[in-house]
This record gives structure tokens, C-alpha cells and sequence, in this order.
């Protein structure tokens, strides 16, 4: 008896000593990024081949995988049910010690091996399954903005994997494609919504279509961006006039062209009339002809055109308001296979936005939501800062268009009221650095991203912890503290940068840094800080009320009457749509100048806890990860208290009033602030 419970105190000492021994991790350089290494595989599979292959990769003895016309599958699954399958969707079922895995098209038997092997790489692969899922959206799309000189518009790590000269790159595509299928991505748009009409020549058309010939087997199609003045710079033509009939004529040959060479090409997405781009208003025409036009060259090939919102001039209106003003009165004019692409807030992807109005507000027009993956305003691929909460916010937010319950989510993606076509795009931010997205942790944002795209109810908790178990750990004492760094990490960054309601406080053009006093003499209104914060010595914020731009009467009740009244519109968007005196009384009963200054020093002391944080993870990452990490974590707080300092140092010349107790005091004077001129080339 004595023998035995020493040898069991021996195990038990060995084990304990075993696990405070910290072996070193095998180095990991990002590039695999949420998955595990791709099978070996030849080049010319089927997309059901390739399901196969990956099932074979999972640690299960038995499987049969295929598509519901397989009459094998029946003895596992009713033939009602397989009847019954979607296009994309797909039913994971045990039968004995078989698993069966049987998809509604051969793309959804690959999503259903994907839904597996997301288990398994998460640890957490099931003994028996009963499954049956189905996108929440029909097209689920990556925007690239890739310039075809191989640069990227907003990209933060490296350059294009697509344009950059005329290198085609068949493994990269192939694991690009790999990846997105693993959450279900299911296209593509292959450059920038700036786009250069070159795309649509021969050589470029030719290299889309070995592009596609290489994401086709996993079921992703390609689409581009085109640019409206196409036919005048390709085609020699005197106009682009959308009711021309040789422009139309021009169209229609170019539509003809690109599906001689890609039959199942996707369509076009359009930045028309917007920020200086050519469009039908050049013509006295509007934005519904100019996408109809379009629209009708691709509709006997099943393509769609993605018409974006994204429209403002400097005009008298609130620029927060001219996107629903412009489209609203279009509603209905619309073909079949026009989708009105609109950003997810009225702005343009701000650390935080009100959703935009446009949702739920058309009825008869598909709209999809357009988020940012790209951290364009959210400290590039410096900051961590984890998006699914971003997302989440603005899918779940309730439009009330039909009562309680009208969240965005459901005004999209044809669960309020039917839809010709449901959709939604992600702006990427993937490039040719080694970890795809510059930050290890970005990666997440494309995950996450994609993941959405699927299910729309996911919550961003869910997806963090699923990504962190994939790309990191399954240990428990790493997963905890990331996880809980990821889903603080997004407010921090609102917190450092624009707190309650606060935007465009960025530096001109790059919008890495704060300019919250940014001026240049001739310079649109609209492009510059003072536009939306409108400090001055009575107060701050925008006032969007009915008394001012009235912004608030886009919103349906009780949404309208919330946001109008500061007392009780959410004190996230106070700012927003108020302009309010430095002495406001918050909810927490302390002045709107002392609150401001509170929260700009909550987001340094998350940045710093967000470093503290990857310190104690360090037992349970491979050096190289952790050291990449660690660097940009510095970056960070540095810039955290960069725009802290920046913003009260210069909100504090009109309020004039002193910091509370409790924010910490500022590093540099504002004369030193203002002098800094960034070097772009070591933050892009
Ligand atoms: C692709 C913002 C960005 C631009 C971008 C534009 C758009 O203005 O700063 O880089 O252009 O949005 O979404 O079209």
C-alpha cells in the first residue's frame, strides 16, 4: 500500500515538474496562419477531391464525403433531407462509427470537412456529430483595394499578392483560397475600388483568369473592380454616358469577353462619383442608370454589380447624412442583380460609428454591409485590435424598421424581408508579408471576418476563442488571458483614440496619428477634424440633432428620439450626434471633460494592460510570434499615449480646464506634438 501511494507521488511530483518545464516551441512565422498544413495534393483536383484530401488530414477512421446527389449517402441520411440541401449547404452526421459528410454542391461538402477540421485544430473534435448549417449570406467577399502597380490602398503588410508585376503565384493563391474557404468565403474582388481601367484590358483580364482558374476548386469566384470611364480611356469612345448606346454597346462586348475567358465570374463592384471617380452624375444621370447599365450587360451571365454608397461632396449637408439622401430616393429603380454596397457606418470605418441608416431604409434593394479588415483608422498593422466586436456591434444593431428586433443582420441578409441577393465584403488586409496581414493578431480580423460572413449570430467571443485555440493554444491558461486581451483590445483603441462619440481626429491622409488640429488652407471642409469634433469654448461634438443637422430623422423610432436626446442617447455615441458643454453631466455624474479625459487614460492603461497581458502569455508562444508580437505591443503604447497627450493637450485649449486626478500627465507639450511629422514608410 506504501509502495504504491509513493509511486503515485512520484508520478504526481513528475507530472507537476512537468508541467512548470517550458519547452522551447517550435518557431512559427504566421504563414500557416489558422490552419493546419495543407495535404499533399496534385494541382488539377476537384473541389470534392479536395474535401476529401483535407478529411483524410482529421483523425477519423471512417468517412464518406460527397455531394447530396450521391445515392450512397442515403442509407445515412433520409432523401428528403438531401433533397432539401441548399446550394452551400451542408449535413455532418454519425451513423455507427461512419462519418458522413454530405453537402448541397461540392463547394458545401468542402465547408462541412472545413466545419471539422475547425474542431480538430481547436482541440475539440467531436466523437459523434449531428450537424446541418447554411450561410447567412449568399455572397461572402473579400475586397482587395490592390493597385495593379502592386501597391496597396490602405494595406499594412506589404505589397499586393496579386499585382505585383505579372508574378502569378500558384501556391500562395492556392493557400489563400484554402484559407478563405475554411470559413467560408466564397469570393473575391481582385483590385481597388480606385480602380484603373487597365484591369479590363487583355493582359490583365488574362492574369483574372488564371486567378480564378486556381481559386475555383475551392469554391471562391473572382469579380473586379471597374472604374466608369472604362470605355473612354480602353475603348476610345467620346463618353461613358450610361445611356449611350455605343457605351452601352462597349459593356456589353467587355462583359462578353471576361466570361469567354471566366464562365463563372462574379461581376463588378463600382466606386462611382465618389472622392474625385468618374460616374453617371457626370452625365446628368444617376447612380440607379449607371448601375443598371452595368447590370443589364451581366445579367445573362448571372453577375451582379456591387454599387457602393460611399458618396459625399462638400456641400451643406452633414456629410454623415448623404448617402442615405442620395440613395434612399433610388430604392426601387434598381435591377434584380444590383447590390447597394454600404459601409457600416455613415462616416467611414471609424474606430466606432453609429450603424448607417441606409440599412433596413431600403426595402426594395438588396444592401450588403462593406467592413473594414484593414486597419486604416485603427493603428494599421501596429495595433491589436480585434474587429469581431466592431462587426458584431453593427450586425446586431436593432434599425427598428419593423419594430424591435430589425438588427441590421436580419435587414441583410434576407431573414426581415426578402432579398434578390443577400451579401457582404470584407476590405482585406492581406498582403505578401510572411504572416499574410502584417500583425500575427489581424489575422483574427479576416477570420473573424469570414466567420460572420457565415453565421451572422456568432458571437466575437465564440470566434476569438475558436481562432486563438487554431493559431495559438488549447491551453487554457493562454487561451483565458488572449481572449480576454482580444475583446478588450477594439475598445481600447476607441478609448485612446476617439472616445464617446468622437471621429476623424486623424492626421490627414495616412489617419495613422492624431491631428485633432489638422488645417490646410484650401482643403475640402469635410476632410479635416475641426468638421466633425467642432470643439470650441462652449463645448464639443457634432450637433446631428433635429436642431442641428438633423441627422437623427435618418434613424426609424424609437432610435430617432433616443439619439436626438443627449439624456439618453448611449453615451458611446454622445459626441456623435451631440454638441454638449464641457461642464455635461455624465451618467457617472462627472463632467463631460473630466469623463473625456477618464476615458482617453482607460485606453492607455488597456494598451499597457494589453502588454501585460502577452507577458504572461510567454510560457505558451514560440519566440518568434511572441518577440513580433511583443515589438508591436510597444508600438502601441506608445501611440496610446501619443493620442491621449495629443487630444486633451488640445481639447484642454477651450475647455481650460485642468486634468482630473487619475490621468497621468502628458509626455510631450502640444508645440512638440504638432511638429511631428510621421515617417510613412516605418508605420506601412
Ligand atoms: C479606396 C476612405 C479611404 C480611401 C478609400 C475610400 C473608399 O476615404 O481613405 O483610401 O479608397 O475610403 O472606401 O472608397
Amino acid at each position: 500500500m506504501i509502495l504504491i501511494y509513493r509511486s503515485m507521488k512520484k508520478k504526481c511530483v513528475l507530472l507537476f515538474l512537468c508541467s512548470l518545464l517550458v519547452l522551447p516551441l517550435a518557431a512559427e512565422d504566421g504563414s500557416r496562419l489558422w490552419l493546419p498544413a495543407a495535404p499533399e495534393m496534385s494541382e488539377d483536383l476537384s473541389t470534392l477531391d479536395i474535401a476529401r484530401c483535407e478529411m483524410a488530414l482529421l483523425p477519423v477512421k471512417n468517412a464518406l464525403v460527397s455531394t447530396s446527389g450521391d445515392r450512397r449517402l442515403r442509407r445515412y441520411i433520409s432523401k428528403a433531407e438531401l433533397r432539401s440541401l441548399g446550394e452551400e449547404e451542408f449535413i455532418v452526421r454519425t451513423v455507427d462509427s461512419l462519418c458522413v459528410v454530405a453537402g448541397g454542391s461540392e463547394r458545401a461538402a468542402l465547408y462541412g470537412v472545413y466545419r471539422l477540421m475547425r474542431d480538430y485544430a481547436s482541440g475539440c473534435l467531436a466523437a459523434s456529430y449531428d450537424i446541418r448549417e447554411k450561410p447567412s449570406y449568399e455572397l461572402r467577399l473579400l475586397n482587395h483595394w490592390d493597385n495593379l502597380d502592386g501597391s496597396v490602398e490602405r494595406g499594412y503588410a506589404g505589397r499586393s499578392i496579386w499585382w505585383e508585376g505579372d508574378t502569378l503565384r500558384p501556391a500562395l493563391y492556392r493557400a489563400y483560397a484554402r484559407a478563405n474557404a475554411s470559413v467560408g468565403i466564397n469570393g473575391t474582388v481582385l483590385n481597388n475600388v480606385n480602380a484603373s481601367p487597365r484591369v479590363l484590358d487583355s493582359l490583365h483580364l488574362d492574369k483574372v483568369r488564371q486567378i480564378a482558374d486556381l481559386l475555383r476548386p475551392y469554391g471562391m469566384k473572382v469579380y473586379l473592380s471597374i472604374n466608369f470611364s472604362s470605355p473612354m480611356a480602353l475603348g476610345g469612345l467620346p463618353t461613358a454616358d450610361p445611356l449611350d448606346a455605343r457605351v452601352v454597346g462597349w459593356w456589353c462586348d467587355k462583359v462578353k469577353e471576361i466570361y469567354r475567358l471566366i464562365p463563372d465570374f462574379g461581376g463588378f463592384l463600382v466606386k462611382a462619383n465618389s472622392e474625385g471617380l468618374p460616374g453617371p452624375q457626370d452625365y446628368g444621370r444617376t447612380h440607379a442608370d449607371g448601375a443598371n447599365m452595368l447590370a443589364d450587360a451581366l445579367a445573362p451571365y448571372d453577375g451582379v454589380v456591387m454599387w457602393r454608397a460611399f458618396v459625399y461632396n462638400p456641400t451643406e449637408t452633414d456629410r454623415a447624412k448623404q448617402a442615405y439622401t442620395e440613395f434612399l430616393p433610388l430604392d426601387s429603380l434598381f435591377r434584380d442583380n444590383v447590390i447597394i454596397q454600404v459601409k457600416n457606418g455613415p462616416v467611414d470605418f471609424q474606430p466606432r460609428e453609429p450603424f448607417s441608416p441606409l440599412f433596413g431604409a431600403m426595402r426594395h434593394t438588396p444592401v450588403m454591409p462593406e467592413f473594414q479588415i484593414t486597419q486604416e483608422y485603427l493603428g494599421f498593422s501596429n495595433h491589436l485590435a480585434y474587429l469581431a466586436p466592431l462587426y458584431e456591434e453593427c450586425l446586431d444593431s436593432d434599425t427598428y424598421v419593423d419594430g424591435p428586433g430589425s438588427t441590421v443582420a436580419r435587414v441583410t441578409d434576407g431573414s426581415a424581408f426578402p432579398l434578390s441577393h443577400t451579401a457582404i465584403a470584407g476590405v482585406a488586409n492581406i498582403g505578401l508579408d510572411t504572416n499574410w496581414c502584417g500583425h500575427h493578431f489581424a489575422q483574427a480580423n479576416w477570420y473573424a471576418f469570414g466567420r460572420l460572413a457565415w453565421c451572422d449570430t456568432l458571437s466575437s467571443e465564440t470566434i476569438a476563442r475558436e481562432w486563438l485555440r487554431q493559431t495559438f493554444s488549447h491551453d487554457d491558461r493562454c487561451v483565458v488571458p488572449l481572449k480576454r486581451a482580444m475583446m478588450l483590445s477594439r475598445e481600447a483603441v476607441v478609448d485612446y483614440m476617439m472616445p464617446l462619440g468622437l471621429h476623424h481626429l486623424f492626421a490627414f491622409g495616412h489617419h495613422y496619428g492624431p491631428e485633432p488640429w489638422g488645417y490646410r488652407k484650401g482643403m475640402r471642409p469635410d476632410w479635416l477634424p475641426s468638421y466633425y469634433h467642432r470643439a470650441d469654448s462652449a463645448g464639443i461634438g457634432s450637433d446631428r440633432t433635429q436642431a442641428g443637422s438633423d441627422a437623427v430623422s435618418q434613424y426609424a423610432e424609437p432610435l430617432r428620439s433616443i439619439y436626438n436626446d443627449a439624456g439618453r442617447c448611449p453615451e458611446t455615441l454622445l459626441l456623435w450626434f451631440h454638441h454638449l458643454p464641457w461642464n455635461h453631466v455624465m451618467a457617472s455624474q462627472r463632467t463631460l471633460w473630466d469623463e473625456l479625459c477618464l476615458t482617453y487614460q482607460r485606453g492607455v492603461d488597456s494598451a499597457r494592460e494589453l502588454a501585460g497581458i502577452w507577458q504572461s502569455v510567454a510560457p505558451y508562444i514560440d519566440a518568434e510570434r511572441f518577440a513580433h508580437v511583443e515589438a508591436r505591443l510597444r508600438v502601441q503604447l506608445h501611440d496610446a499615449v501619443w493620442w491621449k497627450d495629443a487630444c486633451l493637450l488640445y481639447f484642454q485649449t477651450f475647455s481650460c480646464l485642468p486634468f482630473p486626478a487619475g490621468v497621468e500627465p502628458p509626455v510631450y507639450t502640444l508645440d512638440e506634438l504638432k511638429r511631428i511629422k510621421l515617417d510613412m514608410k516605418h508605420h506601412n
